[in-house]
């Protein structure tokens, strides 16, 4: 069996679209019943119909649900609510598993706890975190990346600016000072010269009346 199926799993991977479960929330805020959901996302430039396509728990859980008749547009969110798929997922360990129409297990995770509120979201590493902002059926809110804008655009651009007004602070202080000083020894020269040439005038004078 394993060698009859081994020749068939690369060409089926090499067909099948790259479809892939990007947020589920197995432990909501209100009513699990209402507001479970898994959210699949559509990573290829075309439309794909997902008829025949199935949504699992862990094996052994909930029945899988297959859909019917519901085409996913390009780089599009879909999310399946709980109502509808009669997926229940756990609140401690469960998975969540997505399959090609010819059963084709092509997509698979597994958790071993949950937060109230809080969805797994696929970050773009294709790790999972989980976001306190579940976003059924939209881009995803990644709670590091989300906070990391904030910081990393302002917080390096603060400092780049404050480090130009430091630096130009700094110049400024020490290019002052020696202006200043420069323009005191100046002076000092000028007042010892203008001496000097007194003092050469008044001797030169002097000499002259002696020679008179
Ligand atoms: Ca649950
Ligand atoms: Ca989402």
């Amino acid at each position: 069996m394993i060698a009859a199926n081994a020749p068939t799993t690369p060409i089926l991977n090499a067909t099948v679209p790259d479809i892939f479960i990007s947020e589920f929330l197995p432990n909501p805020a209100g009513s699990d019943n209402e507001l479970e959901f898994i959210e699949i996302f559509n990573n290829e430039n075309y439309p794909v119909d997902l008829t025949g396509w199935q949504l699992d728990d862990e094996e052994g859980g909930s029945k899988p649900y297959t859909i019917d008749g519901i085409i996913i547009k390009p780089n599009e969110y879909l999310a399946f609510f709980r109502p509808q798929t009669k997926i229940a997922l756990n609140n401690n360990q469960d998975s969540v598993r997505l399959f090609t129409p010819d059963n084709q297990l092509i997509d698979q995770t597994n958790y071993d706890k949950t937060q109230e509120g809080f969805s797994y979201v696929k970050d773009p590493d294709d790790d999972w975190q989980q976001s306190p902002t579940p976003t059924p059926n939209e881009i995803n809110v990644l709670p590091a990346i989300a906070e990391m804008p904030t910081g990393s655009t302002s917080t390096p651009e603060l400092g780049k600016i404050l480090g130009a007004e430091n630096i130009t602070d700094s110049k400024e202080s020490q290019t002052t000072p020696f202006f200043q000083s420069t323009n005191k020894l100046q002076h000092l020269i000028a007042i010892a010269l203008v001496s000097v040439l007194i003092i050469i005038v008044i001797l030169v004078k002097l000499t002259n009346r002696n020679k008179k």
